[in-house]
């Protein structure tokens, strides 16, 4: 008897993932560095399903029907690359190595591209939705070479998530689109994650609300067009009471957010591509100032001065927060897009962006009703500029505008940071501008620089000679 999948890195990831496969009824070829990972594995799950336990690289692939399809799920990083040192020469043409860790996708396309020139299909495949989504069903991003979807499609397609029957997985693009499309999910999950987080912060200091009351206000939202997993994990945190102490769960954490990597990732590739992504730059940024104990504290003892006036919110607070939530949200997810289809130009990849929208309604952190509708827009529109000029969108943010605005005067006011929230208006309010003071900082640098400048009114570079007293020159 061969297998038709095998998985090399058996930790919490790989072995979900393991049992993923054998409960769809897939015999499933197990390997780990070091053996006591896969025997614990059988020990412990081998009656969910058919496996194939080896000890040696040679025995697994001797183990697997051809094409041979071997998922890695190690370490991200150079554990992977020593893993396809090792499995490499014992593939033959045609055979498959699914990277299903969180690569960083050049490091993908790299590995693409040494592995096509042998003749092996490699396919980066982003997973998103942590132990429970590997065991349960993730959300699954493949990209690598079109052709092995084919034999690999299918086998991903039976243990992803599922919505109305359809599966939470497709084929991105080619070499790493996979991973991009995995990256800025979890750029957008940063921004979703501190939005909340703002929401919540209003609630407390200006409503007066407790943890636990708040933690209601969200379970209502879960019910209306915020509904999605982030939310109602929020009410569940909110919820938490400390055992020892009798406090508010949220009290008696440290402030200080930490972070693996891929937000800042997302925001170093759209710097690259020249993306604005604010609400997820914010995101990180907050994360970092957060964790900023040494400028914090040196603040705290200064006795920095906050508002001295202020006066309280005019207005529903509740209704205008959710207003502001939603209306920021679907800024960051316009954001996030705008940057998988420039990066989808940019590698030449051809991502479907509603075809991601789809793939993440289950299975992942940012599962949500809201899906469907960015689904829709794109249905309606493959080559939609921005999110924010389709209909519903566009009409969803015209009713939440002016709450959203009140929400970010009280925030500013009453000396609360609310970058996410304020960011987002500042994009949405610098797309709607007829004019920027971008002219302006044309004019600056043609001052200081001679960069040259355009004429709303003829075509050409213009150059003025300053110290000339203005007389404008036409430069090329
Ligand atoms: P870890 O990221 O903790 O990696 C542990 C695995 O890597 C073990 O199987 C270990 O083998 C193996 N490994 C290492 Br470390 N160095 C190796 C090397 N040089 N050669 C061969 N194997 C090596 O596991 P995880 O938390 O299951 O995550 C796996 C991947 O999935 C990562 O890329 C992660 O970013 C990604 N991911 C994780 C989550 C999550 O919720 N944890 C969610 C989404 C994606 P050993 O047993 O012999 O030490």
């Amino acid at each position: 008897q061969k297998a038709q999948i095998g998985v090399t890195g058996l930790a919490v990831m790989g072995r979900n993932l393991a049992r993923n496969f054998a409960r769809h009824g897939h015999t499933v070829a197990l390997h780990n560095r070091s053996y006591g990972r896969t025997k614990e594995l059988v020990e412990e799950f081998g009656h969910e399903g058919s496996f194939l336990p080896a000890e040696t690289a040679e025995q697994f692939v001797a183990s697997l029907e051809r094409p041979r399809r071997v998922v890695i799920m190690v370490k991200a990083g150079p554990a992977t690359d020593a893993v396809i040192d090792e499995f490499a020469p014992l593939l033959e043409e045609g055979d498959m190595l699914i990277d299903a860790g969180n690569a960083h996708y050049a490091d993908t396309r790299r590995r693409e591209a040494a592995l096509k020139a042998k003749g092996l299909h490699f396919v980066g495949a982003g997973v998103s939705g942590g132990e429970e989504g590997a065991l349960h069903g993730p959300s699954i991003m493949p990209g690598g070479p079109k052709e092995s979807y084919e034999a690999l499609g299918p086998l991903l397609e039976d243990i992803a998530a599922k919505v109305d029957g359809e599966p939470c997985c497709v084929h991105v693009g080619p070499d790493g689109a996979g991973h991009f499309v995995k990256m800025v999910h979890n750029g957008i999950e940063y921004a979703d994650m501190q939005l909340i987080a703002e929401a919540y912060d209003l609630l407390r200091q200006v409503g007066g609300h407790s943890p636990a009351e708040i933690a209601d206000v969200f379970k209502g939202w879960n019910e209306g067009r915020l509904g999605s997993y982030l939310i109602e994990i929020t009410a569940e945190v909110l919820k938490q009471v400390d055992a020892a102490t009798g406090k508010p769960f949220v009290d008696i954490v440290l402030d200080r957010a930490e972070q693996k990597g891929t937000g800042r990732w997302t925001v170093q590739a759209a710097l690259d591509l020249g993306v604005p992504v604010s609400g997820i730059a914010e995101s990180v940024f907050a994360r970092a100032i957060s964790g900023g104990v040494t400028e914090r504290e040196a603040a705290v003892a200064a006795d920095l001065p906050g508002p001295t006036g202020g006066g309280g919110h005019t207005g529903d607070l509740r209704a205008d927060v959710e207003q502001a939530l939603f209306a920021s949200k679907i800024v960051a997810y316009a954001q996030g897009f705008q940057q998988i289809q420039a990066a989808s130009k940019e590698y030449g990849w051809d991502i479907d962006p509603g075809a991601m929208a789809k793939i993440w309604r289950d299975g992942c952190i940012i599962r949500a009703k809201f899906l469907d509708f960015i689904k829709q827009a794109y249905d309606k529109n493959a080559a939609l500029p921005t999110l924010l000029v389709d209909s519903y969108f566009q009409d969803a943010v015209a009713g939440a505008q002016d709450a959203w605005r009140r929400v970010v005067v009280t925030a500013a006011q009453q000396g609360i940071p609310a970058p996410g929230f304020s960011s987002a208006l500042a994009y949405y309010d610098s797309l709607r501008a007829k004019r920027l003071p971008a002219a302006l900082i044309q004019g600056q640098r043609d001052f200081f620089g001679a960069h040259t400048y355009h004429r709303v009114d003829k075509p050409g570079s213009f150059h003025t000679l300053w110290a000339a007293e203005g007389r404008p020159e036409v430069d090329a």
